[in-house]
């Protein structure tokens, strides 16, 4: 057995971890060549879901039946129907990198170019990252799909809304990564200012413990009706007290793109937003946390 089968199998956590974390900080694809070839990521956080978490069948009702569970998505990808219990959802979050973040901090309607490469240019390193991870189980002798490039994955519009039917956010919950928040985006202890990525295998992994007592425990709005910063940065008007609107985010992502097209010849693809993601309060960090409740003379 080579050493690396044999360091999968006896600490599978440690191992998977690792690997993720070494192939950011190494591949060449997180580097932003416009901008003296920085990191696109800083280092990732890793969690893991068990496939029979109950939490997935929530989601049947909570996101709509549509939405599949790892088990559905390991059928649908290989056509064998392996039992939740020896699944897995490996999930991780690619943090932005911090000079990315600060030049989004200054923008007041559009993201800045900076902001704008980091998010075409995550593509190519997410989808290296999927198959350096898909290759790795695979030739270990396990199962590796990655949900969101199999054929059974589908966004499309419900009641008017895009969605999927696999929400990487909701893996990344279950595996106790992060919660949600008033700007609908996801708070880990890393901030918000990530994306993130999950593949669904049948290496038995012990999963992470989610602590959070409810969905968006780690919002400061849903804390204490503080904040509302991200009310404040959202150039569209699509983030109010009521939530986030999906549509008029989305009309302004298409409009951001248009923009970027008519200015730099050449643009091609995602140019992101986010502005709701930067000069908040969990940009970077988990505010909640870091609020400590009062105590003695002055509680
Ligand atoms: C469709 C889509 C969009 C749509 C809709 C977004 C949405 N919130 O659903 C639009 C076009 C608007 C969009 C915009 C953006 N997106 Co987008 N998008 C997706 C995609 C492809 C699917 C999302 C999905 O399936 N949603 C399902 C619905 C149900 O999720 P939801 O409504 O947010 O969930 C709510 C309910 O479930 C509710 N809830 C109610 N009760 C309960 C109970 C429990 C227990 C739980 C857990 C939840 C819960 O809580 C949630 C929050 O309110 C994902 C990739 C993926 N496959 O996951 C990326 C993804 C969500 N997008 C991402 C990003 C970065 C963005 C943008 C910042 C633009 C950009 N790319 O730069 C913006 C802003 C996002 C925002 N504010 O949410 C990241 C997330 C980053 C983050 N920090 O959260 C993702 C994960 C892509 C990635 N792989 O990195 N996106």
């Amino acid at each position: 057995m080579s050493d690396n089968l044999a360091a999968l199998r006896q600490g599978p956590a440690a191992f998977i971890e690792r690997e993720i974390k070494s192939f950011v900080a190494k591949a060449t694809e997180n580097r932003l060549t416009a901008f003296n070839n920085e990191p696109i990521f800083e280092e990732p956080l890793v969690g893991y879901a068990a496939g029979a978490d109950p939490i997935f069948s929530d989601y049947k009702r909570i996101i709509g039946p549509h939405h599949l569970t790892p088990q559905e998505v390991m059928e649908g990808a290989t056509g064998q129907r392996v039992p939740p219990e020896s699944l897995t959802v490996i999930c991780w979050v690619l943090p932005i990198e911090q000079e990315t973040r600060r030049a989004n901090r200054q923008q007041t309607k559009e993201p800045s170019l900076r902001w704008a490469h980091a998010r075409v240019h995550s593509d190519p390193l997410m989808d290296a990252l999927r198959k350096h991870l898909t290759d790795l189980l695979n030739n270990a002798g396990y199962l590796a799909v990655v949900s969101v490039r199999s054929p059974s994955f589908k966004t499309f519009d419900l009641n008017g809304v895009r969605t999927s039917n696999w929400s990487e956010r909701h893996a990344l919950y279950a595996a106790g990564l992060g919660t949600f928040s008033l700007a609908d985006t996801m708070i880990t202890p890393k901030g918000m200012a990530m994306r993130c990525g999950t593949l669904t295998t049948n290496l038995e992994i012990p999963p992470t413990p989610r602590t959070a007592k409810h969905h968006m425990e780690n919002c400061l709005f849903f804390a204490d009706g503080s904040c509302r910063r991200c009310i404040e940065r959202c150039p569209s008007g699509a983030i109010t007290e009521k939530g986030h609107n999906k549509a008029i985010c989305r009309a302004n992502l298409l409009r951001m793109k248009e923009i970027f097209k008519e200015r730099y010849a050449g643009w091609e693809g995602e140019t992101g937003c986010a502005l709701c993601q930067t000069a908040v309060p969990c940009e970077s960090a988990i505010p909640v946390k870091e609020r400590q409740p009062a105590t003695g003379a002055n509680a």
